[in-house]
């Protein structure tokens, strides 16, 4: 099992490639990288951050590894820093997936109802095309709701906006569902129907959770979970993350504890 992981390096403020290496690593398998830009800091909660577009890179990488035969059973695609990056996953999905494989889209785009720094329409409209070839997607809330041209509310209707996420792509899961004293993740199972998994809120707003989410899921999924298990193993390891950094009391812009829970992930896996 050979996995991919297309994302930024963000130097400090864990997320992206920093959050989905160690995890995946530890869920057991081979993640190789392919760094989309290298910033200082993430770019939300920073100023004055650094931005290195990788892009020109990218080609030749792309050609020394097809020299090299390289094929990946799963690969998923994070943080993209423009449209043409978004078209270049489209091409390493054709070029690198094994026949069978599955390609997992986290469809970063913002968060509480706001585009990311350097987000505009056009690029929401380019990401929508790259969920269409996607087996798998994993937004938050935010990130549905402009998927689906629909205006954001934290209550949403959220069955319905999985419905027509769902339009874009069969497997769906909508992260950060605040209900009541839960955060609910509304997604699609293999035999398409809508399910739901809750776990309790834990208060405050918390940088880099979907990250963790996205990486705990693609390990699960490497190691044979179902939709249903792995969102409840990633819904599980995210919540309990953020609670041991709530209570670290770290300023939210540092990124999740999600090293010292690992352990538990690890044996929500069936690992020993
Ligand atoms: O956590 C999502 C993310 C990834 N990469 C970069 C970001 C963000 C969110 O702010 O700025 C560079």
């Amino acid at each position: 099992m050979r996995i991919l992981a297309i994302n930024d390096i963000s130097c400090v403020g864990k997320c992206s490639l920093t959050v989905a290496l160690p995890i995946i690593s530890a869920a057991g398998y081979t993640c190789d990288i392919l760094p989309t830009a290298i910033l200082s800091t993430h770019t939300g909660g920073f100023t004055g951050y650094t931005f290195r577009d990788l892009s020109e890179d990218i080609p030749s990488v792309l050609n020394h590894w097809k020299s090299l035969g390289l094929e990946y059973d799963i690969i998923i695609s994070g943080y993209l820093g423009s449209v043409e990056q978004v078209e270049m996953v489209k091409e390493i999905k054709g070029a690198f997936l094994k026949r069978g494989g599955t390609m997992i889209v986290d469809p970063v785009l913002g968060d509480n109802g706001k585009l990311y720094a350097h987000f505009d329409e056009n690029f929401v409209n380019e990401m929508k095309g790259l969920c269409r070839v996607a087996d798998v997607i994993v937004p938050n809330l935010t990130e549905a709701c402009f998927l689906t041209d629909t205006p954001y509310r934290p209550d949403a209707e959220f069955q319905s906006v999985l419905e027509k996420l769902n339009g874009l792509c069969p497997h769906a899961s909508i992260t950060g569902c605040e209900e009541g004293a839960s955060s609910t993740v509304y997604y699609t199972d293999e035999t398409g129907a809508l399910r739901r998994y809750s776990t309790e809120k834990v208060q405050g707003q918390f940088h880099g959770a979907g990250d963790v989410y996205a990486g705990a899921f693609v390990g699960a999924l490497a190691n044979g979970l179902s939709l249903e298990d792995a969102v409840r193993v990633s819904a599980d390891f995210t919540k309990q993350a953020i609670e041991q950094t709530a209570k670290d009391k770290t300023e939210a812009r540092y990124g999740l504890n999600f090293e010292s829970k690992l352990f538990g992930y690890l044996k929500a896996l069936g690992k020993r």
